[in-house]
């Protein structure tokens, strides 16, 4: 089932690239943003050069191929995850604008004092911050399902944690921090026995694994276009037609209404509600194309390749002495590693790694509460993707070895 790996490096220009005269770059840093295949930087760049006009208005042809371009997109990012209908897909700036749209737009017509969201302790910024800011307007409570030290979710005190009181239970598919996998099913299945909403913070699952929204039954669902393949600039809210359809517009302007006034105005229908404004043709376009490729290596095989990839980090990283994995043992987790090494602050491990042509993350990784839980300010993070190689990660664990030997650590 597993891909030709080196054949899918040749897709990625930057992967052939020196980061300093001499030293190939070793990106292992896509758990932030993914590098970018040849199609899909040349689906945008013909784009712009053969089809570029405003959508939704001009009646002249270059505003119909920009229109069917944009909402075929749409069609094709329906398709990949499942959806029941285009129309469920709303295109927004990244994953952190799709929650801070159902904070904004579902939250502030249906969260009242006493209300109460649940989120987990392994959440990014993304999905705390928007609900904190929601809860404080609203008079709610937050809650935060807990951890186990190795990176879990305590499922045990799920009963506790949902009662007639939870309105939203909001979590993450795959931990950007942990990688732990999450039980997706029966986290979406706890919300809804307590007649609460599920959301899914996919940032972390969709790039890297098949995600069905209508097995998972969830009411909301948001990720990231530039952590799979695609560009920056675009993320996606996909909701449930009946809660789409209720909540009012998030943002005002051209394109989400049918009709105004001087008095009033009256919204479009779903999705254009949700998108005011000229959207983001090119980014859209950029990522049906980006859908096209993950599509063409296959999901399960995508999900394989990293499987294969992180339990051999895993291992190799094992061995450097004084290093502590955070999150789940074993190899079952998504693709990617945080670390601390005794002794080494995680910046100055990523530095000793750059001149390396290594590139990894430090810092808390926008998971600052957990962090916190973990007692840690920091952690150094490999994160890895279609194309990572073993002997990348050969490469990130001679590295580490070095970095213990500059700071005289050996
Ligand atoms: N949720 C998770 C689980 C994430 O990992 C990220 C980004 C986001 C939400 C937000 O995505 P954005 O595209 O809206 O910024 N995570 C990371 C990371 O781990 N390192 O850099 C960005």
């Amino acid at each position: 089932m597993l891909y030709d790996v080196e054949q899918v490096r040749v897709d990625f220009p930057i992967l052939g690239t020196e980061v300093y005269p001499g030293i190939p770059l070793v990106y292992l840093d896509s758990a932030a943003s993914s590098q970018k295949p040849t199609v899909v930087i040349e689906a945008m760049d013909k784009y712009y050069r053969t089809s570029h006009a405003n959508v939704h208005r001009g009646v002249h042809r270059l505003s119909e191929l920009a229109t069917t371009a944009y909402e075929g997109a749409r069609a094709t990012v329906a398709r990949f995850i499942g959806a029941a209908e285009p129309e469920q897909i709303i295109f927004v700036g990244n994953a952190t604008e799709g929650f801070n749209l159902v904070a904004q737009s579902w939250g502030r017509t249906n969260i009242g004092p006493g209300d109460e969201i649940l989120l987990t302790e392994m959440e990014h910024h993304a999905n705390i911050v928007p609900w904190q800011m929601l809860a404080q307007e609203k008079g709610a409570t937050i809650r935060y399902l807990p951890v186990t030290d190795d990176g879990y979710l305590v499922l045990d005190k799920l009963d506790e944690f949902l009662s007639e009181r939870t309105r939203l239970f909001s979590f993450a598919a795959v931990s950007n921090v942990l990688g732990t996998i999450n039980p997706v099913w029966e986290l979406v299945d706890a919300a809804h026995r307590v007649g609460a909403l599920a959301m899914i913070d996919a940032a972390q699952s969709v790039p890297h694994m098949a995600v069905d929204v209508q097995a998972l039954d969830c009411d909301f669902l948001a990720f990231s276009s530039h952590k799979m393949c695609g560009p920056t600039g675009i993320g996606v809210l996909y909701g449930k037609r009946e809660l789409l359809q209720a909540m009012p517009p998030f943002l005002g302007g051209g394109d989400m209404i049918r009709r105004v006034t001087f008095d009033g105005f009256l919204p479009n229908d779903l999705p254009w509600k949700f998108e005011a404004g000229t959207p983001r043709i090119a980014e859209a376009i950029g990522l049906g194309a980006a859908v096209d490729y993950l599509s063409s290596l296959d999901m399960d095989a995508v999900h394989a390749h990293e499987q294969a990839v992180t339990g051999y980090a895993l291992e190799s990283l094992s061995e450097v002495p004084g290093l502590t994995l955070l999150g789940p043992p074993g190899d079952h987790r998504g693709g990617l590693a945080a670390f601390t090494i005794e002794g080494l602050h995680p910046h100055d491990i990523a530095e000793v790694l750059d001149k390396d042509g290594i590139a990894i993350r430090a810092g808390h990784h926008c998971a600052m509460p957990l962090h916190h839980r973990l007692g840690l300010n920091a952690s150094a993070r490999a994160s890895f993707y279609v194309y990572t190689t073993f002997e990348e990660v050969d490469k990130l664990t001679r590295a580490l070895h070095r970095a213990r030997s500059v700071f005289r650590l050996n």
